[in-house]
């Protein structure tokens, strides 16, 4: 038959963890990422740009881009263009991943605020969601123009009530010094009329502190981008608040043997087009399935575009078939590993996913690829990488909220709890503390 195993290269290599038990963490494989090594580089960078503005930004996009953009902030009526020039089909198909995005942040992203709890008479602690005034969104260029991000990025600053929303996409050599026209539709069609051809770290350094004449700073910058994108970031951090750090992209699927092996080879392939350093993990007891994807993975490769990207991430350090003695032990795999996009392709795969606690997100049975959530299934494709997911969430409104606790107390309520504040204040040696209290009592 067609389907009779043939002998092809393997490309992914397997990790058998089917004799061990526990610190998985340590021992799954990860790429190198050096956001450490990147500071040097990029340090000089953004404080040339917090030092000369403007005119570092052209020498650096000369530099970097090989292109220096007719202006660095996108006339309006280029954005108008470009809108009116996208492919109806095109048009129609980022409509609907935008209908389907915002819907998902308005109605499960955002919180109303709710009533302020009573903790005593007359003690009240209310709680305020309160959106970022001003956000500066960066948009990769590179390797692919990812247009889809500008979606990512402005639906849910907008769902959030940010009234203020600039977004940074490096300038295309092939496209006169503008960013892709695609990522410039897109934020014409959202309403973004603030738009930098500016890429890179010098992008983050605009947006952190300012550049006269040309973009205000702003409070936090948001969205994916190579290594030094994410160490200007990090840094900036604190003088703007930033999202969770992104590093090369993750799937990990957890499949048993009644996985497709088409279907599993596909999606690893699909994120491994990303990034030479792209990650592709598949967590399986069944040697039958492992081998079979293999084979589809040959397969499958010789016939893709990006085929050398594709095999230098599927062949690296980071990525593996890791086999395991059952479904138990794939779960507690994949929560050791955290994996940014994290898919679930076994029998009852909605009760396998209940069990992840640690993904990105989790791609439930065999009709919910990533692709499918990289553009148009309504939820977030900006997620956390390297292991991050232990602790981070991906982009959603409430990355662009702060909540703000309201304390309303009455004079006899704050009496009541007098005495203890007093008595925590000087147990911390800090009398003027309880002093503040204690001038109250008497009125
Ligand atoms: N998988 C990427 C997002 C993306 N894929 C954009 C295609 N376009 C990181 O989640
Ligand atoms: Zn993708």
């Amino acid at each position: 038959s067609s389907r009779r195993p043939t002998r092809i290269g393997r490309v992914l290599r397997t990790l058998d963890l089917t004799g061990v038990d526990g610190a998985y963490r340590s021992l799954l494989p990860r790429g190198e990422f050096d956001v450490e090594a990147a500071l040097d580089r990029v340090r000089p960078i953004v404080d040339d740009v917090a030092a000369r503005g403007a005119e570092a930004l052209t020498e650096y996009s000369h530099r970097f881009d090989g292109v220096v953009p007719p202006s660095l902030r996108v006339p309006a009526d280029v954005l108008a263009r470009c809108a009116s020039e996208l492919d109806p089909q095109l048009a129609q198909a980022f409509a609907e991943a935008i209908r389907r995005r915002r819907a998902v942040a308005e109605s499960l992203e955002r919180d109303a605020d709710p009533a302020p709890a009573q903790v005593a008479d007359g003690a009240r602690v209310g709680l305020r969601n309160v959106p970022v005034r001003r956000v500066g969104l960066y948009v990769p260029g590179g390797l692919a123009p990812l247009a889809s991000s500008v979606i990512m990025n402005v639906v849910p600053a907008q769902v959030a009530g940010v009234t203020s929303i600039a977004i940074a996409s490096p300038p295309q050599k092939d496209f006169g010094g503008l960013p892709h026209p695609s990522i410039l539709a897109l934020c014409h069609l959202l309403g973004v009329d603030e738009v930098y051809a500016v890429g890179g770290a010098q992008a983050i350094a605009m947006f952190a502190h300012g550049v006269a004449d040309l973009c205000e700073p702003v409070d936090l910058v948001t969205g994916p981008g190579n290594i030094y994108v994410v160490a200007a970031k990090r840094l900036v951090r604190g003088l703007v608040g930033i999202d969770a750090e992104a590093g090369p992209t993750e799937i990990a699927i957890v499949a048993d043997a009644t996985a497709d092996p088409r279907y599993v080879a596909a999606d690893l392939i699909s994120q491994a087009e990303h990034d030479p350093l792209a990650a592709a993990v598949l967590i399986t007891a069944s040697e039958d399935l492992a081998a079979r994807v293999q084979e589809e993975v040959a397969a499958q490769v010789a016939a893709t575009r990006h085929a050398e990207r594709v095999t230098t991430a599927l062949a690296g350090e980071q990525s593996a078939i890791v086999l395991v003695r059952d479904l138990d032990q794939a779960v507690a795999v994949a929560d050791a590993y955290a994996a940014e996009h994290l898919e679930i392709q076994t029998a009852d795969a909605a009760a396998v996913a209940a069990r992840i606690s640690n993904a990105g997100a989790i791609f439930v049975g065999d009709y919910s690829p990533v692709s499918l959530g990289d553009y148009s299934a309504g939820s977030t494709h900006v997620l956390p990488t390297a292991g991050c997911a232990c602790h981070s969430s991906g982009l959603t409104v409430r990355s662009f909220m702060r909540t703000v606790h309201v304390i309303d107390y009455s004079r006899e309520a704050l009496l009541e709890i007098a005495d203890g504040v007093e008595l925590f204040a000087l147990a911390e040696n800090l009398p003027a503390h309880a002093n503040a209290v204690t001038v109250r009592r008497d009125a």
